[in-house]
């Protein structure tokens, strides 16, 4: 430990030493700051909320304001007593609008997983501290089984009191579910892909926001030292530290006694490790940013960045959020995004929704429809985008139906097309091989079967030439073993080409 990490902890011991456990939070807006300011203050441990252009908006309790304001910081409150605004936002719902609570959501899952078994089944991933299961609904054709198709994991509620974070998984699993015996591209994503919603990561805290009205962002672990909670979204093993997270109980952002030491944490990442995503969000609230790692520090290298980046334009052309690099919000160590890239190299994002932690109820469906578009996107990409991802998992592109493979080619050839990094072109190189094999698997087999609209198809797609070259030695190796096994005309076609 240095000494500046020293004098900031004996400075923080201080803080919480005076402050009680039970003093009303605040939301602060501290102004005239740079945004580089603003993301230093967060990475303090301080519970930055939202960074713009020349101020900052921050949960804080007495103490907290007080040490700043005492460094000089200009504050001004913008909401005093913030268990009291969950209170009035829960007073905005009535019989129509209303938000999902966690007893709502397990009965909802529970009629889906009946109602629609023949796409979906329901599965309790773990249970939180206070024994409460943690759901996952998972949606695709023949739902007993692994597939090996391309999957997606959507997430609501690390934080508890980020209500609409479990609206939008779920309005999701609703449009896949009530839109596929009528709906052709839903039915596509449903058949080819396997999605995991788990709407309620940290039930207990949930549960206690909303019963209790309380703005309460960790789960209710009681550590220690006598304090409640562990910083969901601090706690994963991947860079887990002290920047932009805490030592503390009693802070916010208390990051917990070691990596992954809470039981939600356990249970994403148990899922992650058996089901091997390929993209997944992870929903907050607020600010409308569409986040995506390296997280843990500043100008850490993402070898896939053009990938993430292409993915975050092309989903914030739906919801009109805002990309960004996650560190360039603030650096914070320990959050999801970075374990399941760091790790299990999946297309990792975070969306905070919304301009404010729990907008009034009636507002729910005009943040969760074009949400649930960017999702339903992410979805399709997840089969094509990802497979250029070395690593991932190796297996899926040997399993491609025939339109991923094609649409993959094309997708990672307009990202990759002028790659100039020599080591990123042969990775690439190397996973357009596999998938272009496969192309021509599939394509030979319809030979077979006196079909040549696989062919033709290859042949009217630019970046598939690779894959007709594989098709084209293939046919004359046959015809070269078993001569007339393919009929002359198509022999000679792919002689001439
Ligand atoms: O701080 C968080 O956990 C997220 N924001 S929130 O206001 N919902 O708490 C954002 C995490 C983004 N990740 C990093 N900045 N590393
Ligand atoms: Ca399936
Ligand atoms: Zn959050």
């Amino acid at each position: 430990m240095n000494m500046r990490m020293a004098a900031a902890l004996c400075g923080a011991a201080l803080l919480f030493a005076t402050a009680s456990h039970s003093a009303p939070k605040s939301l602060v807006k501290i102004q005239k700051i740079s945004k580089i300011q603003a993301a230093k203050i967060a990475s303090l441990g301080y519970d930055v909320v939202s960074i713009k252009d020349g101020y900052a908006e921050a949960v804080l309790d007495k103490a907290e304001a007080t040490a700043l304001s005492g460094k000089g910081y200009s504050l001004k409150t913008l909401i005093a007593d913030l268990d009291k605004y969950v209170e009035q936002m829960k007073g905005t719902q009535n019989k129509t609008d209303a938000y999902y609570n966690y007893a709502k959501v397990e009965t909802v899952l529970g009629d889906w997983a009946k109602k629609y078994s023949e796409i979906c089944r329901l599965e309790s991933i773990g249970k939180s501290c206070e024994n409460k299961d943690i759901w996952a609904l998972k949606i695709s054709d023949n739902p007993q089984k692994n597939e090996q198709e391309p999957a997606v994991l959507l997430m609501g509620a690390h934080h508890s009191r980020e209500w609409p974070s479990i609206e939008v998984p779920m309005a999701v699993a609703e449009k896949l579910l009530t839109n596929y015996s009528e709906n052709p591209e839903i039915r596509r994503l449903v058949d080819t892909r396997e999605i995991w919603i788990v709407p309620v990561v940290n039930p207990d805290g949930v549960i206690y926001s909303m019963e209790k009205s309380k703005f309460w962002r960790k789960n209710r672990r009681k550590n220690s030292d006598g304090t409640f909670g562990v910083d969901l979204n601090r706690n994963y093993g991947y860079q887990w530290g002290d920047v932009g997270s805490s030592n503390s109980g009693y802070s916010d952002t208390y990051h917990g006694p070691h990596a992954f030491s809470e039981p939600e944490s356990i249970a994403i990442k148990k899922l992650a490790e058996r089901e091997k995503f390929q993209a997944s969000i992870s929903y907050h609230t607020y600010s409308e940013l569409i986040l995506y790692p390296f997280g843990y520090a500043h100008n850490v290298n993402n070898p896939d960045s053009k990938i993430f980046v292409k993915l975050a334009e092309e989903m914030s052309k739906m919801n009109g959020y805002r990309p960004q690099n996650s560190a360039q919000l603030y650096p914070a160590m320990g959050d999801l995004d970075d374990y399941l890239y760091g790790s299990e190299k999946v297309l990792s994002f975070t969306f905070e929704l919304c301009k404010s932690f729990i907008p009034p109820a009636n507002q729910i469906p005009s943040f969760t429809a074009p949400n649930v578009e960017a999702a339903l996107h992410l979805i399709d990409k997840s089969g094509t985008y990802a497979m250029a991802i070395p690593g991932n998992n190796p297996g899926l592109a040997n399993n491609l139906d025939f339109d991923d493979a094609l649409t993959a080619v094309s997708d990672i050839n307009a990202i990759f097309g002028n790659e100039r990094n020599i080591v990123m072109r042969n990775e690439v190189l190397k996973q357009l091989d596999v998938i272009s094999k496969r192309l021509a698997q599939l394509t030979v087999e319809d030979l077979k079967h006196q079909s040549t609209e696989k062919l033709d198809r290859l042949r009217s797609e630019q970046t598939a030439s690779l894959a007709l070259s594989y098709v084209r030695t293939r046919l004359l190796f046959d015809e070269g073993h078993n001569p007339g096994s393919y009929g002359v005309e198509l022999i000679n076609s792919v002689k001439n080409k």
